[in-house]
């Protein structure tokens, strides 16, 4: 599946935590465009959908939540839960967040600007294109 999790480095002192994202360095692409989640309600399930063309890195910058990721041929979940952790996300790979701590924010960095026509937000049509 074309998915990692990325260490980013946490530069630390006595002052606290500083973490710096950087294109083409530890961020693998020229981002383009920058969001971020938050006052999601804990029992909300949000996603549902794959990407043609995007990579993203999602980091939970406070808080946690759970991610399910298919690829049409295997479903992992996986706790986000460290703000230095990058979540890799590349082109269709089917995606769901659920179990937000209240306090969740979730950082997403892309390598294109939004684009609607980019979503492929029927599961049907994903596993066609995608499945096994
Ligand atoms: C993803 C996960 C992690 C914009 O206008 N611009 C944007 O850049 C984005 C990302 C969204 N929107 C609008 C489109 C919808 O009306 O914001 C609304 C909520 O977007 P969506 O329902 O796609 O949100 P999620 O949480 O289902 O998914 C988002 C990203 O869309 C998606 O690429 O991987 O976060």
């Amino acid at each position: 599946m074309q998915i990692k999790l990325l260490p980013l480095q946490t530069h630390g002192d006595e002052r606290g935590s500083l973490i710096a994202l950087e294109q083409d360095k530890n961020i693998p692409f020229e981002i383009k465009r920058v969001y971020y989640l938050f006052n999601t309600g804990s029992n909300v399930r949000r996603g549902f959908h794959a990407h043609k063309n995007l990579t993203q890195v999602v980091i939970a910058v406070r808080g946690s939540c759970r991610f399910l990721l298919d690829d049409g041929k295997e479903k992992i979940t996986l706790l986000l839960d460290n703000p230095a952790q990058g979540l890799l996300i590349d082109s269709c790979i089917w995606r769901e967040m659920y179990d937000f701590s209240e306090d969740c924010v979730l950082m997403v960095l892309a390598n294109h600007l939004y684009d609607e026509s980019d979503y492929l937000r029927n599961y049907d049509e994903f596993l066609n294109l995608y499945g096994k």
